[in-house]
């Protein structure tokens, strides 16, 4: 499939450098760009179904991820964020080592979330709303977080073990 595309994508810049000949200068660098772009776009579409991914459903109640610790398979994951609280929450996932409970902060009690690896995040998610994000975890400890004012201060974080 790859190498498929591969020989698509050099077909395609083979006909462009033609084309910029035949055509002169003007106008080569849009063609460029518009060669890759389209590039790009045959790609994700290609690769869209996430085959084989793993799909994990967080619940987030208020101050709580459903489970707390959780795991999950190495590769490509998609984490659904499902919002049964009354009010909105936030996962934020980030690769740490740290424990969940004693990130580093800011003055406000927030998690400061510059110290940290962040890997994705359902950000904003509203009471009976699912946030979805997907992954490409490798092995390792992660934790996960609601950063929303006063909600970490609360208890809403958790642990995702990758294996
Ligand atoms: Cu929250």
């Amino acid at each position: 499939m790859r190498k498929k595309f591969l020989l698509i994508a050099l077909g395609a810049v083979a006909l462009l450098a033609l084309g910029a000949v035949a055509s002169g200068c003007g106008g080569s660098d849009d063609s460029a760009s518009t060669a890759a772009e389209s590039s790009e776009a045959t790609e994700t579409t290609t690769s869209a179904p996430a085959a084989g991914g793993e799909t994990l459903t967080i619940e987030m109640d208020d101050y709580k991820f459903i489970p707390a610790d959780a795991t999950a398979k190495a590769g490509s994951v998609t984490i659904d964020a499902e919002n049964v609280g009354a009010m909105p929450h936030e996962l934020v996932l980030a690769k740490s080592d740290l424990d969940p409970a004693k990130l580093p902060t800011t003055s406000n009690g927030e998690v400061d979330e510059s110290a940290l690896d962040i890997v994705g995040e359902a950000a904003d998610v509203a009471p009976g709303d699912t946030g979805s994000f997907s992954a490409d975890l490798e092995p390792g400890s992660y934790v996960m977080i609601c950063n929303l004012p006063g909600h970490y201060a609360a208890g809403m974080y958790g642990s995702l073990t990758v294996k």
